[in-house]
């Protein structure tokens, strides 16, 4: 597997109980390096667009309501197999199913509020980072 890179976002309740730096210790122990990062209030409408797939679920308003609560942290994450890594790393969506170690079973409170997301295929990695850097922003 070649060296890839992944979108990732801290979510709104990482970053209101002043998480973030104990996530990336664990996103940087695994082996994942933040390549490009910044800290930004979502606006409803970036909101509904990342997560449009999930249009039609029953959980989307809170979903969107969730994600703009208050700041996220939003990243590009550089490694071999960085997405399917990345996952490994945030554990299952519901933390209650979430390996011992990983971001969510570690973190997370429940599974509207599971701390972070990570894009789970090359496609969708490339049209979020799109969605919120720039080329020039990501350093690698
Ligand atoms: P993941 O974030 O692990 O990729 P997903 O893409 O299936 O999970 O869902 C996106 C987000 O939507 C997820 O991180 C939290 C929210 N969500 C998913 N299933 C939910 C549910 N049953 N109830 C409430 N929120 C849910
Ligand atoms: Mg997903």
């Amino acid at each position: 597997m070649a060296v890839q890179r992944t979108f990732s976002i801290l979510k709104p309740d990482a970053t209101r109980r002043n998480l973030t730096g104990a996530v990336n210790a664990v996103i940087e122990k695994a082996g994942l390096r933040i390549v490009a990062q910044k800290r930004i209030q979502m606006t409803k409408a970036q909101a509904e667009t990342f997560y449009a797939v999930h249009s039609a679920r029953p959980f989307f308003g809170e979903l969107v309501e969730f994600m703009t609560s208050g700041p996220v942290v939003v990243q590009v994450l550089e490694g071999e197999n960085a997405i399917a890594a990345y996952r490994e790393v945030m554990g299952a969506t519901n933390p209650a199913n979430a390996a011992e170690g990983t971001v969510r079973k570690l973190f997370a409170e429940s599974v509207g509020e599971n701390t972070v997301h990570g894009s789970d295929a090359p496609e969708t990695a490339a049209i979020e980072i799109a969605q919120f850097f720039a080329g020039n922003e990501i350093v690698g």
